[in-house]
C-alpha cells in the first residue's frame, strides 16, 4: 500500500459512504484497504473510527496529515496538512483484516482434523509471515485488537493469533463464512471464537465421558470376540458418536423437546441401540445368537420375512437432568439415506397437533436427528432432496443435527473416487448450514460441537451438520478384509489407540484418575456383557419375546365401516366449502366454476374434486385429521380441486377446508417441492407417526412417482414384513391413455401389483367420483391401516358420465366390482372386464351401441383382488362364453399380468378369457397423439367386436 495522501476522520468517512455506494469511486489504495478482509469493518462504522483514530496517531501521538489535493474525495474533507500517515501500520491493519477473514474462511483447511494424522493442506492466506506486507512480531504487537473484532482474548493481534490459530485450526474447524444471513454469521463468530461452547469440562464429567466411551469400546469389543466374523458394522474409530448422541438429548430435553427421532444406517446401529436407547445388552446377543438358531427367525408365524438386526427401530425412554425423553431409532432398509425423509416426516407429525383446524406446529416437542455415512452423504440425491424440505411451511422440523459419521472412506471406495467436493459436507454449504468438522479422536471438542450446534440451532431453528472425522478400526464389516484395497490406512489403523485410550491417558496424566481405575471401567463392561450373555444363554430353548416390533396393526377385519353420509351433512359441508369472507374475492373465472358445484348436489354432476372435498370435510367433522400434499396439489394439476384459493385482488389464501365449523380435526394442505423420493418418505414417516391421520400425497402425474422407488419398494409395501410397520398412507396418481406420450400416461400399476401380497397395500382405480368419496372414506376409518395406491383420473375429473349424485354418496359404499347397468343378463355371451378410464371408452364406442349380447364390467379394486365379487359378477351372466380383459396398457403393463390367474379362477368352466390391449411394449405409450387414439380404438375393437 502506498501513496495515500492523508487523513481524518471526516474525510475517511467520507471515503467509507462513497465506497459504499462505488466501489470504483474512491482511490484505489483505500479500496484495497477497504476490501482487504476489512468487509466487517467496511459495514461498521465503530470499526472505521477505531482505525481512523489509528491512523490519525504517527504512534507518538501525532495527528496525521489530510488531503491537500484530494483527487477523488469529497469536496468538504479539508483537514490541515499534517506530517505523515504510519504507512506500516495502516498496511498492518489491513493484512491482518485479511489474516482473521482467512481464519474465518479457510482455518479449516489448516485443521488436524484426521484423527489417522493426514497433512492439513493449509492455504497461504493464513500464514502471517507471507503476507504483504508481512506482519513481523513487531508490527502484531503494534496492531491493537479490538479495531480486529475477533471475540478471542488478547490485546494485540500478536497475543489473538495463536488463539485464532487454536480456534479455527485445531482440532475442529468450521464452515460458517458462505452463510448468507449476516446475523448467523455474526452469531457464528462470535459463539466459536469466545469458546463458549468449548468450556472445559469438570474432572466428574471427564471421566464421566471416559466411562462412557469404555462402555462404548468394551460393547463392540465383547462383540467382536464373542461372534468373530459376523457383521456388526462397529462403531469404533468413531466411538465418540455416543457421547456426542448423549449431550445432543440431554440439551434436546432441557429446551423441551418429548421425543428425539433418530435416522441412521448400519455403522454404528447396535451401540447406538444399547447406549442411547437403552436397550438391553440380552436383546443385541440374542440377535447375533439367533443367526446360530436358525430357527429363531424361520418361524414367524405370520410369514413375515423380518430384518437384520442393523436395520430394526426400536424406541427407548431416557431419563435426562429435564425429565424423561423418548428416542426413536426408525427403521430403515439397506438403501442408504432413503430413511431422512421418514425421519423428518415422523418427527413433523410429532410436532403437530391434529386437534386444530389447522393443525398447530410447535417444532419445539420433538427433534430430528440424522447420522450420514461420509460416502452417502454428497452422492445420494435424497439427502439434497430432504434437506430442501427444511425450510419449508408445510415439512419444516426446526433444524435437524446432521451427524456425518465420516470414517474417510466408503465400503472401499476413497474419496476421491466417491465425490467431487473437498467435504463429504460440502451439499450443505448450499443450504446455507453452518459446518463444524471435528477430529473424533478429540472426544471433548466433539462434544463442544454438539453443544455449538445445538446452541445455534436453538437461535435460528435451522439444520447444522457436524462432521465427525474418524476411522473405521474393523474395514467395512467384520467380515471384510480392508488391506485388500486401503493397505496403508489399513496398517495406520492398526498403529492408532482407541479414543478411549487416548483419553484415559490423558486422564492419568492430569491426575483425574488412576490407571487401575481407568481400567476398572473397561473391565466391568465386559464382566457385564458376559452376566448378561450367560443369562440369555440361560434361556435358550424358551420362547423368544418379540423384540423391536413397533405394534402390529390387524389386517383388515369385519368392522362394518359407513362410509355414506346423510345428505343434509353433505350440503351444510358442501356449503361451507363454497363459504369465502366478506371482502374475499374469487378469481370469476374460477367462482363460476366453483358455483356449479352449490347447484351439483340437488341437479347431479357431482365432480371428482368436490367429491373429494366432501370426503375430507367429513371426516374433519368425524375427528379424523386429514393431509394433502404433492406438486401443485393445493389447486390440482388438472386444475380441478381448488381446496386453497388466492384473494384476486391481493392474492392472500384461504382454504374454506380449514374453517368448517363442526371440524374437530385438522386439514393440512401444502404444495410440495418438486422432488418425489423425499416427499414420499417425508409422507410415509408422517404417516407412521400419525396413524389416526388420512395422510395423503399425489403425483403430479403418475408416471412420475418412479422417482420415489426406494421409498415406495423399501417402507410402504414391505415395512409391515420386516418390521411390522405400516400406515394409512395414500398415493394419488394421476393415471390413463389420453395421448400425452409415454410419460404422462401410466403411474405403473403393474409395479404396484407386483408388489402386492399378504394384504400389505390396497390398489384402487375407480371411475366415480362417489367410488373415489367412499375410498377415500373407508381408507380413513377402517380399523385395519395399510397404504392405499390410487390411480387417479386425468379426463374421467370432469367427464359428465363419471360425476355422482347426492345420493350416491349418501347411500352405498364403495364397490370393488361394478356391472355395467341396464344390461340384461340373460343375453350377455361376452363380459369385458377393465379398470379405469377405459370403461368410458368401452361403453361409449359406436361398436358398443346395440350390442345386447356384450357387457362391461369394471373393477375397481385390484388388490386385495375382490374374489368373491368377481365370481359373482361373472357367474351373474348364464350364457357367459367368453371374458375379455381389456386395458390400455401394454400386455406387459397394467393389471392383466398380475389378476390373470384370478380371473381364471373366477371363470365357469367352458368360458374362454381374451386379452385386449397395447402389445408388449418397452415404453408405456405412443408418442404421437394420432398413433394412440389409434390403437385406442384398435384395442375397443377387438375387446367389442
Ligand atoms: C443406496 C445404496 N447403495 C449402495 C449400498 C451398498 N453399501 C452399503 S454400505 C456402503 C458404503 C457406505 O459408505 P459410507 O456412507 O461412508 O458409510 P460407512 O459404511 O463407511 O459407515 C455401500 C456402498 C447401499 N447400502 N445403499
Amino acid at each position: 500500500m502506498h501513496d495515500v495522501d492523508g487523513l481524518n476522520s471526516g474525510y475517511a468517512s467520507a471515503l467509507l459512504e462513497q465506497y459504499l455506494e462505488n466501489p470504483e469511486g474512491v482511490p484505489r489504495e483505500w479500496r484495497a484497504l477497504f476490501e482487504s478482509g476489512a468487509s466487517e469493518l467496511v459495514a461498521t462504522h465503530p470499526g472505521l473510527a477505531r482505525l481512523v483514530e489509528l491512523l490519525q496517531t504517527d504512534g507518538n501521538g501525532h495527528a496525521v496529515s489530510a488531503p491537500t489535493t484530494p483527487t477523488a474525495a469529497p469536496a468538504e474533507a479539508t483537514a490541515p496538512p499534517a506530517p505523515s500517515v504510519d504507512h506500516e501500520l495502516l498496511g498492518g491493519v489491513a493484512a491482518a483484516m485479511a489474516l482473521v477473514k482467512a481464519y474465518r474462511t479457510h482455518g479449516h483447511l489448516a485443521a488436524r482434523l484426521d484423527p489417522l494424522g493426514s497433512e492439513p493442506v493449509g492455504d497461504p492466506s493464513l500464514e502471517a509471515e507471507r503476507l504483504e506486507p508481512k506482519l513481523t512480531p513487531e508490527l502484531q504487537r503494534r496492531i491493537p485488537a479490538d479495531i480486529l473484532r475477533v471475540h478471542v482474548p488478547g490485546e494485540t493481534l500478536a497475543d489473538v493469533l495463536p488463539a485464532l490459530r487454536e480456534t479455527y485450526c485445531g482440532t475442529s474447524a468450521y464452515e460458517i463464512e458462505h452463510i448468507s444471513d449476516h446475523e448467523q454469521r455474526v452469531w457464528l463468530r462470535a459463539a466459536i471464537e469466545s469458546g463458549r461452547y468449548r468450556q472445559p469440562l469438570s474432572v466428574e464429567e471427564r471421566k464421566r465421558l471416559l466411562e462412557r466411551l469404555s462402555e462404548v469400546e468394551g460393547f463392540e469389543r465383547y462383540l467382536g470376540r464373542a461372534f468373530l466374523g459376523q457383521k456388526q458394522f462397529s462403531i469404533e474409530g468413531l466411538d465418540v458418536m455416543v457421547p456426542m448422541l448423549d449431550e445432543t438429548i440431554e440439551i434436546a430435553a432441557e429446551e423441551g423437546a418429548h421425543e428425539v427421532v433418530l435416522g441412521m444406517a448400519h455403522r454404528g446401529r447396535l451401540s447406538v441401540l444399547v447406549h442411547v436407547l437403552g436397550r438391553p445388552y440380552e436383546s443385541i446377543l440374542r440377535e447375533f445368537e439367533g443367526e446360530r438358531t436358525l430357527e429363531a427367525i424361520a418361524s414367524d408365524p405370520e410369514g413375515n420375512t423380518g430384518d437384520v438386526k442393523y436395520h430394526l427401530g426400536a424406541e427407548g425412554t431416557r431419563p435426562t437432568a429435564s425429565g424423561e425423553i423418548t428416542v426413536t431409532l426408525a427403521s430403515n432398509p439397506s438403501h442408504l439415506e432413503a430413511v431422512d425423509p421418514v425421519v423428518e416426516g415422523r418427527t413433523r407429525a410429532e410436532q403437530t397437533d391434529r386437534s386444530t383446524r389447522t393443525g398447530y406446529h410447535d417444532s419445539s416437542v420433538a427433534m430430528p436427528i440424522l447420522i450420514h455415512g461420509d460416502a452417502a452423504f454428497p452422492a445420494q440425491g435424497v439427502v439434497a432432496e430432504s434437506l430442501n424440505l427444511a425450510d419449508l411451511g408445510g415439512y419444516s422440523t426446526g433444524g435437524t443435527l446432521h451427524l456425518i459419521s465420516n470414517n474417510q472412506i466408503g465400503f472401499t471406495t476413497d474419496p476421491a473416487d466417491g465425490r467431487s467436493t473437498r467435504y463429504s459436507s460440502d451439499l450443505a454449504k448450499g443450504f446455507d448450514l453452518p459446518i463444524i468438522h471435528v477430529n473424533a479422536d478429540d472426544a471433548e471438542a466433539a462434544l463442544a460441537a454438539v453443544r455449538l450446534a445445538m446452541a445455534f440451532r436453538r437461535r435460528f431453528c435451522t439444520d447444522v451438520v457436524i462432521d465427525l472425522v474418524g476411522y473405521r478400526r474393523h474395514g467395512h464389516n467384520e467380515q471384510d478384509e480392508a488391506a485388500y484395497t486401503q493397505p496403508l490406512m489399513t496398517a495406520r489403523i492398526e498403529r492408532q489407540p482407541s479414543v478411549r485410550e487416548q483419553y484415559a491417558t490423558a486422564l492419568v496424566e492430569e491426575g483425574a484418575l488412576s490407571q487401575e481405575e481407568a481400567d476398572e471401567l473397561v473391565s466391568r463392561v465386559s464382566t457385564k456383557l458376559k452376566e448378561a450373555h450367560e443369562r440369555l444363554k440361560a434361556t435358550f430353548g424358551q420362547a423368544v419375546p418379540a423384540v423391536g416390533y413397533e405394534g402390529r396393526i390387524p389386517a383388515t377385519g369385519d368392522a362394518e365401516i359407513v362410509t355414506a353420509v346423510s345428505a343434509d351433512r353433505l350440503r351444510q359441508l358442501n356449503e361451507e366449502l363454497l363459504a369465502v369472507p366478506e371482502g374475499f374475492t374469487v378469481n370469476p373465472k374460477l367462482a363460476k366454476q366453483l358455483e356449479k358445484r352449490r347447484t351439483a348436489l340437488d341437479e347431479g354432476g357431482i365432480d371428482w374434486g368436490q367429491a373429494e372435498g366432501l370426503a375430507f370435510a367429513t371426516l374433519l367433522v368425524e375427528g379424523i385429521p386429514v393431509r394433502l400434499t404433492g406438486q401443485d396439489t393445493e389447486r390440482g394439476t388438472f386444475s380441478h380441486r381448488h381446496l386453497v384459493l388466492h384473494d384476486a385482488q391481493n392474492g392472500q389464501a384461504l382454504a374454506p377446508i380449514q374453517s368448517l365449523t363442526d371440524s374437530i380435526a385438522s386439514f393440512e394442505i401444502h404444495n410440495s417441492p418438486l422432488s418425489e423420493e423425499a416427499c414420499v418418505g417425508f409422507e410415509y414417516g408422517y404417516s407412521v407417526a400419525a396413524p389416526e391421520a388420512l395422510v395423503a400425497w399425489e403425483a403430479q402425474f403418475g408416471d412420475f412417482v418412479n422417482g420415489a422407488q426406494v421409498a415406495i419398494d423399501q417402507f410402504i409395501v414391505s415395512g409391515l414384513s420386516k418390521w411390522g410397520q405400516t400406515s394409512r398412507l395414500t398415493l394419488l396418481l394421476p393415471h390413463g391413455y389420453e395421448g400425452n406420450g409415454p410419460e404422462h400416461s401410466s403411474a405403473r400399476l403393474e409395479r404396484f401389483l407386483q408388489l402386492a401380497a399378504q394384504e400389505n397395500i390396497r390398489i384402487a382405480n375407480c371411475t366415480t367420483a362417489a367410488q373415489y368419496f367412499h375410498l377415500l372414506r373407508r381408507q380413513a376409518l377402517e380399523p385395519g391401516a395399510r397404504p392405499l395406491i390410487v390411480m387417479t383420473p386425468k379426463g374421467l375429473l370432469r367427464l359428465k358420465q363419471a360425476a355422482s349424485t347426492l345420493a350416491d354418496l349418501s347411500e352405498g359404499a364403495f364397490r370393488p366390482v361394478i356391472a355395467e347397468p341396464g344390461v340384461s343378463h340373460e343375453q350377455v355371451r361376452r363380459l369385458v372386464l377393465c379398470s379405469g378410464k377405459v370403461y368410458y371408452d368401452l361403453v361409449g364406442h359406436e361398436a358398443r351401441r346395440g350390442a345386447d349380447w356384450l357387457a362391461v364390467g369394471r373393477l375397481e379394486q385390484l388388490y386385495p383382488f375382490p374374489v368373491a365379487a368377481a365370481a359373482e359378477l361373472v357367474r351373474s351372466y348364464p350364457a357367459l362364453e367368453e371374458l375379455v380383459w381389456a386395458q390400455e396398457e401394454p400386455q406387459n403393463m397394467g393389471a392383466w399380468r398380475a389378476i390373470r390367474h384370478r380371473l381364471e379362477e373366477a371363470l365357469p368352466e367352458g368360458v374362454r378369457l381374451r386379452f385386449s390391449g397395447r402389445p408388449w411394449r418397452a415404453s408405456p405409450s405412443e408418442g404421437y397423439p394420432t398413433a394412440h387414439l389409434k390403437e385406442q380404438d384398435r384395442i375397443v375393437r377387438e375387446a367389442l367386436s
